[in-house]
């Protein structure tokens, strides 16, 4: 008999394609939906993977349709291209923490791309995580992560090739839905193949069926296991810094906030300006230099 309605459900889009997307129900199932064309994504810009959707599963009648997506709790976004400011992509959505990961050496360990990253975890309003990763090459901290540990970000060092910490990486994310950020050779994808047994990060996901690869690097996938969900999505490297207000930035510095009334003026640039108590402070050592200059090089690259 045929169903009156259609039944809405509420599920997890786990991979975007252009003009489908995979939802995973709350029971586990997964359906290749198409969008229906009557959902309005202007305050969301574009769907991203992990977004809750409403859906209706394939019938006799019709194919199966996402017909509506939930706001978010958060999100991760990047820049469009530089010509184009508005265009705001949203790579993944509902993250609880980005995890920040850095090696001691290979490649050489980088405070400023460290900075960098913690920074948009302040802008996007999610908590970071650091995973100091490659331990197995080099067991002691850098000094600037013993400072980062020690100002409140969670802190862990692991080896995803020999095992060292990674069950201590397990109890940091577990029970939260992550995203791996860090430059290209850290380690990331290692760290999500030991997390997630059967993930093949950065070549698509393997559907259960008929076990293929896709072979793809643009796309994000969403994987779940042990308690631990890693939304795995390419366009991480290219995070960058835009669309923020110069004046606003240094609030996304934690350690400089006790500073910034201090100023002599409002709009203090904390470049060259009299009386700037962020300078006094990097003068007197209560303020690391590496956090100053970090900050300085990236408030270079936004616009006045
Ligand atoms: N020694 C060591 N090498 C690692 C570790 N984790 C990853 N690697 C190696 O580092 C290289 C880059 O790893 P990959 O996961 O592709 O980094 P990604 O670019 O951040 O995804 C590969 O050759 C890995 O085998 C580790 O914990 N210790
Ligand atoms: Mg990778
Ligand atoms: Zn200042």
């Amino acid at each position: 008999m045929d169903k009156l309605f259609d039944e809405q459900l509420v599920g997890t889009l786990v991979e975007v394609q252009r003009r489908t997307g995979i939802v995973r129900g709350d029971d586990g199932s997964e359906h290749q939906c198409q969008y229906s064309p009557t959902i309005d994504l202007a305050g969301l810009h574009n769907f991203a993977v992990g977004d809750r959707v409403m859906y209706i599963v394939a019938g006799t009648q019709q194919e199966a349709m996402i017909t509506d997506v939930l706001a978010r709790t958060s999100q991760i976004t990047r820049p469009g291209p530089k010509d184009r400011h508005a265009d705001t992509l949203i790579l993944a959505a509902n993250v609880d923490a980005l995890v920040v990961v850095a090696t001691p050496q290979n490649p050489d360990f980088n405070p400023r791309l460290v900075d960098r990253y913690l920074a948009l975890a302040e802008i996007f309003d999610i908590r970071a995580i650091i995973c100091l990763n490659k331990v197995d090459l080099n067991d002691a901290v850098p000094p600037e992560l013993q400072y980062l540990k020690d100002l409140g970000y969670p802190m862990v060092g692991c080896s995803a090739k020999h095992g060292q910490g990674m069950e201590g990486l397990r109890q940091a994310l577990s029970g939260l839905r992550v995203v791996l950020s860090g430059p290209s050779g850290v380690g990331k994808s290692s760290l999500i193949r030991k997390l997630i047994p059967g993930a093949e990060p950065g070549i698509g996901d393997v559907r259960k069926g008929d076990g293929k690869g896709r072979h793809t690097t643009t796309q994000s996938n969403l994987y779940t296991s042990g308690g631990i969900t890693i939304i795995d999505t390419p366009g991480i490297r290219e995070l960058g810094v835009r669309g923020v207000d110069k004046q606003e930035f240094a609030r996304y510095w934690r350690d400089f906030r006790p500073y910034l009334d201090q100023c002599r003026f409002r709009d203090c640039a904390h470049k060259s300006e009299p009386d700037c108590a962020i300078r006094a402070a990097v003068k007197a050592g209560t303020l690391p230099e590496f956090r100053y200059q970090s900050f300085l090089r990236i408030q270079e690259d936004l616009e006045d």
